[in-house]
């Protein structure tokens, strides 16, 4: 493989897959990006210009697609409308990017018989309990909750189905909440580090007690490598890095790391429908294709976050008022 495809990759997770790759491999990258709200070109900075190649555009443009498609030898798919909160304001971009924007990719990849590698999220099988052993495997019935993760579970659906019906070269991972550098500060990680830095006390929806699995960013892009490397056409991945804390455990950690009191933080009004518990069991990436986590202890992956947030304030700051103020007008 030479040349890889990689939309969304001024976002969160994209651009530090294209980091990683760039320090990892040999390949050569174009990113196909619409720089909504969320994308960032800042994000991308100080690479080598020789093997990274930025297109502005949009998934849902077929011409556009077909034509960057026809030049590389793999796609990997982060492009997404991917906050939850956003999609129960408005759900229609959702719609729009994550399954219109998947089937245009996917029938692209088809005709010009490419390797596609389709990224998702643990959010399509549902919430577990708080109390129940149970994690989430490959074989987990699909029950996804909001807006966001139904579009997610759909575009996970065509990815299957056009393997089955046309052959499609395709494989599809669902990981777990990731953490790192690069994240918006709408995401509850960056969002409650930057509160602290701005003297503004977090905000935990509900009574705090919903779990999530935090996987470092770069963890997630190794194992994307490892699956587009050995990965089984057809087959699903799950990723995870045994990282479950509950929302309040995760403030209490950065208010500690931050110097402030343990209680430094408001409850706020909860999210509808909000998602209790997410958990993945990885064994099948583990096994098959040797993946392991390099970031295994979430405290010093935190702390690392958190000083890249300082370091990056230029990076932040000129979207932090309008989305507090977003926040403000739900009353969170
Ligand atoms: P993000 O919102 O930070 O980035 C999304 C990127 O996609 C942005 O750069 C945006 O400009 C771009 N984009 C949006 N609509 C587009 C369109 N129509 N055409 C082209 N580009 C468009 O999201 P993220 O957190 O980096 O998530 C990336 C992917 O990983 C998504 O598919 C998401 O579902 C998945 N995922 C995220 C997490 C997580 O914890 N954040 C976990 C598992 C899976
Ligand atoms: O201010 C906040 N306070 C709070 O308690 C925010 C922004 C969130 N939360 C809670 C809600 C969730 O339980 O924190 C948890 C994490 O929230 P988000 O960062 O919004 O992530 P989540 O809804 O879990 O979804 C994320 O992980 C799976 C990504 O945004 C998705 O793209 C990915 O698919």
């Amino acid at each position: 493989m030479q040349r890889i495809l990689v939309t969304g990759g001024a976002g969160f997770i994209g651009s530090n897959f294209v980091h990683y790759v760039m320090e990892h491999t040999g390949f050569r990258v174009v990113v196909l990006d619409k720089l909504t709200y969320a994308g960032n070109l800042a994000s991308l900075a100080g690479l080598p210009a020789d093997r990274v190649e930025f297109v502005r555009g949009d998934v849902c443009d077929a011409a556009l697609v077909d034509a960057l498609v026809a030049r590389v030898d793999a796609v990997v798919h982060y492009a997404a409308e991917s906050h939850n909160d956003n999609s129960l304001t408005d759900p229609s971009p959702f719609l729009q990017t994550n399954l219109v924007g998947t089937y245009t990719l996917i029938e692209a990849a088809r005709r010009h018989g490419r390797r596609y590698h389709h990224i998702s999220t643990d959010e399509v099988y549902g919430d577990l309990a708080l109390d129940e052993a149970a994690r989430f495997t490959e074989d987990t019935p699909y029950n996804p909750s909001s807006p966001y993760s139904s579009t997610k579970a759909g575009s996970d659906l065509l990815v299957r189905a056009w393997v089955r019906s046309f052959g499609l070269a395709a494989t599809i991972s669902n990981c777990s909440n990731n953490y790192g550098p690069y994240q918006h500060v709408e995401k509850f990680i960056p969002r409650q580090i930057t509160n602290v830095l701005d003297g503004v006390r977090p905000k935990l929806y509900g009574a705090g007690a919903n779990v999530r699995d935090w996987i470092h960013a770069n963890d997630h892009s190794a194992a994307v490598l490892a699956i587009l490397a050995d990965g089984v056409v057809g087959e699903t991945y799950l990723i995870g890095a045994d990282g479950e804390r509950n929302n309040r455990d995760v403030v209490e950690l950065i208010l500690a790391l931050m110097g402030e009191p343990a209680d430094a933080y408001d409850l706020v009004a909860d999210r509808p429908g909000h998602d209790l518990r997410y958990a993945i069991d990885s064994t099948k990436l583990r096994t098959e294709l040797g993946w392991a986590p390099a970031y295994a202890d979430f405290e010093s992956g935190l702390a690392a976050t958190i000083d890249w947030y300082r370091g990056h304030e230029g990076w932040w700051r000129p979207q932090k008022a309008a989305t507090e103020a977003q926040y403000a007008g739900l009353g969170r």
